[in-house]
């Protein structure tokens, strides 16, 4: 019964480790400088498909869109998702959190996480989020 216990908090603490690994995406030291996450896009999906970062500090996050078609990275809750299945919005240019990456080019976009939680990011051209084109950001305190 031990034994078990034992090998549970080794699998445990790989696990921690292994999510740490993918937040170690992110770059940045100091308190005033933004973060920074790089995200490729190939065939349709976010590489990484997950990443943390600290709540309340500006994150540089670089958009790489390798496919020769155009691409969304649209961050929010379940509500904002749902609201752009249905939409009709077709180019995002006005807010952070909502950016068309257009066929082989490279966009920044610089967001505040204000508290801390998970989004999720899609893009919601036809097709592409029931594709796999979903990733995750946590957002810790
Ligand atoms: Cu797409």
């Amino acid at each position: 019964m031990k034994r078990r216990f034992a090998l549970s908090s080794v699998a445990a603490l790989l696990a921690a480790i292994m999510v740490w690994a993918v937040g170690g995406a992110v770059l940045g030291t100091s308190r005033s400088e933004p973060l920074h996450v790089e995200i490729t896009i190939h065939y349709s999906h976010y590489e990484p498909a997950a990443f943390r970062v600290p709540a309340g500090r500006p994150v540089a996050i670089v958009l790489r869109n390798t496919d020769p078609i155009d691409h969304e990275w649209i961050v929010g809750d379940a509500a904002l998702h749902e609201r752009h299945r249905t939409g009709t919005e077709p180019y995002h240019a006005s807010r952070p959190t909502e950016v068309t990456i257009p066929a082989l080019s490279t966009i920044t976009t610089v967001v505040t996480f204000a508290s801390p939680g998970s989004l999720q990011y899609i893009c919601h051209l036809p097709g592409h989020e029931a594709y796999g084109m979903v990733g995750t950001v946590t957002i810790t305190p």
